[in-house]
């Protein structure tokens, strides 16, 4: 089944019993114990949302971290992609094939997690998975070659009821429910995109070995999953990918659905991402100077745009129109906004609500969208501040 060549020299293989604390971190985390770790094996980590919003482009060393196996340690002119299923020409290709053979492109765009801001909805009742604050999501410019043209090179057939599926070379320990290599799947309309990459540098850099290096994909708008670092094989196929990662796990499910009763093929795949927004600054629980405050953060779409963000200092009674920066080609990124207001003495709660170019909101509350894996929580964002 997995015959594809990582040649893998793990640092940390899954499972592996290291040493506690930040000192058994290996090299390539050397330069990120800024991030905050919600678990070292795997490796998750985000950075504090002063720091993710200080640049609109945030640098691969303060961008999140979602893995869910060992972080490979790839050979980057021995990895060999293989691209097979649906295709007239099955192709091998290194790195370097795919640089000098195909046309490089670069799409500025957003990677998140469908688990961004799980935390407010574990606020309302436990979930699984890590308690993500706002920060598991960060806009990059990625550069690389479309994944269309590579299909193209492959003859692949290009029926829209397709998928096209992707393996990797981390392996995946799901307690109980086996050991396998990440993989997931994509419909194969969004394949053809030409903005979907096969990614070997971010922000002009080489990727970072816990970002993907030496090539991972990704596919603007849709959750971070969909876009597997690591990549050893693309398979086109007349259904999605059968490993755990798609069909078992990043599905939204009813509220009344639970770990004992979940049947997964009742559940809807994650691709898009909803309209989100979060209050980056000030911090939450922050004690201010009473008077002029300024409030600073993000809000994100896809296939839609930003065209209003509404800021409250009063849990939601009242609310002002923050100021926004965007970009009007960069598609796929996010959209900043600030507001100054006057706090006065005392306790506040500070909201913030985005709207699209279609007329929607967020939903209010965090108890209206609870699902017991805490995917997709996009309510309003509030934080609790006192001012003096
Ligand atoms: N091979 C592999 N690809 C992966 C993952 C993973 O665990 N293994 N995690 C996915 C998830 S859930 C997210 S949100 C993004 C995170 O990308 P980043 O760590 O570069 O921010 O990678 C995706 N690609
Ligand atoms: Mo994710």
């Amino acid at each position: 089944m997995q015959d594809a060549p990582c040649g893998a020299h793990d640092v940390r293989s899954h499972g592996k019993a290291t040493a506690t604390g930040d000192t058994s971190i290996p090299s390539p985390f050397a330069s990120r114990h800024d991030l905050i770790v919600h678990s070292h094996e795997p490796y998750n980590a985000e950075p504090r949302l002063d720091r993710l919003r200080a640049a609109s482009i945030t640098r691969q060393s303060d961008f999140y971290v979602r893995s869910h196996g060992n972080i490979p340690q790839l050979d980057g002119a021995g990895h060999r992609l293989k691209v097979g299923g649906l295709v007239r020409t099955p192709l091998e290709l290194t790195v370097d094939n795919l640089r000098t053979r195909f046309t490089e492109r670069s799409v500025m765009a957003v990677m998140q997690c469908a688990g961004n801001r799980r935390a407010d909805m574990q606020g309302v009742k436990p979930t699984s998975g890590d308690p993500w604050a706002p920060g598991a999501i960060g806009n990059a410019v990625w550069t690389g070659v479309s994944l269309r043209d590579v299909l193209h090179a492959a003859a692949a057939e290009a029926d829209p009821a397709l998928h096209v599926a992707f393996d990797a070379c981390d392996d995946v320990d799901m307690q109980g429910e086996g050991h396998f290599k990440y993989g997931v799947s994509i419909p194969m309309p969004k394949a053809v995109s030409p903005d979907v990459l096969l990614a070997y540098a971010m922000n002009g850099e080489a990727l970072a070995p816990e970002h993907g290096y030496p090539l991972r994909v990704v596919v603007p708008g849709f959750a971070g999953v969909r876009s597997p670092k690591w990549l050893s094989r693309i398979t086109v196929q007349d259904a999605p990918s059968d490993n755990h990662m798609q069909a078992r796990d990043y599905k939204l499910l009813p509220a009344d659905v639970t770990e004992g009763t979940v049947d997964w093929d009742q559940g809807v795949t994650i691709y898009d991402m909803p309209l989100n927004s979060a209050i980056c600054e000030p911090a939450a629980n922050s004690v201010l100077d009473a008077g002029r405050t300024t409030l600073r953060g993000y809000a994100v779409v896809t296939a839609r745009t930003i065209v209003r963000v509404d800021v409250s200092i009063d849990g939601g009674r009242s609310w002002s129109q923050a100021k926004l920066e965007h970009d009007a080609a960069a598609l796929w990124s996010w959209t900043f906004w600030s507001i100054t207001l006057d706090l006065q003495e005392g306790s506040h709660e500070l909201v913030v609500r985005a709207w699209d170019s279609a007329g929607q909101t967020q939903p209010a509350q965090p108890d209206d969208v609870w699902n017991f894996k805490g995917y997709l929580s996009a309510a309003w964002h509030r934080i609790q501040v006192s001012a003096r």
